[in-house]
């Protein structure tokens, strides 16, 4: 994150090449839905509701000017927060197993998003996060 590595309180895992099994499925429906050619997975382990992730913008889904991200959540239902352009306050986004968030647009480039700690006590979570090859080396700079 920010160009330096940071310890986060959460595991992470990826799968450069998204070829297995029902990772295969789940990657062509959202390339068909979003018309984007998905081929590499990021994923978060949250064990419980003290694991997080801070503010951030992914990486390198963020370098073109636009970029449709989507993440499928497994297991426990957990915040989701993305801050408005300007001022004021955040939208809360709350996926459970089963749901994925889409963030399309310039939400990449002009926004960053977090899964926050939380106090009530939830059991563990899974998110998906697919990425494209060619969605960041097709994308015109501006
Ligand atoms: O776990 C989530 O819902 C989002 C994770 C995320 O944005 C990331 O790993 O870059």
């Amino acid at each position: 994150m920010f160009n330096r590595y940071i310890d986060e309180p959460r595991l992470t895992c990826e799968f450069r090449d998204a070829a297995a099994a029902f990772l295969v499925e789940l990657t062509a429906e959202l390339s068909n839905y979003c018309e984007v050619a998905y081929d590499n997975i990021w994923m978060n382990w949250y064990r419980d509701h003290r694991d997080s992730a801070g503010w951030h913008a992914d990486r390198p889904a963020n370098v073109p000017p636009t970029a449709t991200v989507p993440v499928v959540s497994l297991g426990a239902t957990r915040r989701f927060l993305i801050p408005p352009s300007s001022v004021g306050r955040s939208t809360t986004f709350i996926p459970a197993g089963g749901d994925a968030l889409i963030m399309r647009g310039r939400c990449q480039r002009d926004r960053r998003h977090c899964a926050p700690k939380q106090q009530t006590p939830a059991g563990p979570r899974m998110s998906l996060n697919f990425g494209s090859t060619a969605q960041v080396n097709s994308s015109s700079p501006d």
